[in-house]
């Protein structure tokens, strides 16, 4: 069975601990790969990490992992609140999708409270900094795990 997830990271997250720790932490997206690399391996699933600052490509990387992926983990960070054609991708992909943000949107300013990807996606992770991420892949190995047995 496929158990490849595809990780796909938003605008301005390849800033990641340079600035904002307050909001964002120290780690760096570099970081972030390498966590979600040891948590794959632990948890027998393969992993294509990858960010993006231009929309289009994040259309054509979901486009493209339709035959290529088991399921996506997307924080679409800025695009998040603005992209009706990310959520018309993720759904066209036809795999499940977990949405993760580092910092708790809700508790920030309102027009982060709004997401276009939460209602299309099997969960959303947010406010837990990297551990989403990985939380997100544990919960794959799991759905996975479900579908083979
Ligand atoms: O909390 C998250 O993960 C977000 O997706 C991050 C986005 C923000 O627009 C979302 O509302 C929530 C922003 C990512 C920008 O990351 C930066 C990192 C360091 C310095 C500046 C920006």
């Amino acid at each position: 069975m496929n158990r490849t997830v595809f990780i796909i990271n938003g605008p301005n997250l390849n800033l990641l601990g340079t600035r904002e720790p307050a909001t964002y932490g120290h780690e760096t997206l570099a970081d972030i790969a390498a966590l979600c690399g040891r948590s794959a391996d632990k948890l027998g699933l393969k992993i294509e990490f990858r960010q993006t600052n231009h929309e289009g490509e994040l259309l054509d990387w979901i486009h493209g992992a339709r035959n290529r992926c088991a399921g996506i983990v997307i924080n679409p960070a800025a695009w998040t609140h603005t992209s009706v054609a990310i959520r018309d991708a993720l759904v066209a992909s036809e795999l499940p999708v977990i949405e993760v943000h580092l910092s708790n949107v809700h508790k920030r300013e309102p027009f982060r409270h709004l997401s276009f990807v939460s209602s299309i996606a099997v969960g959303v992770i947010c406010g837990l900094g990297s551990h989403g991420y990985r939380m997100a892949l544990s919960h794959f190995a799991e759905m996975f795990q479900e579908r083979t047995a």
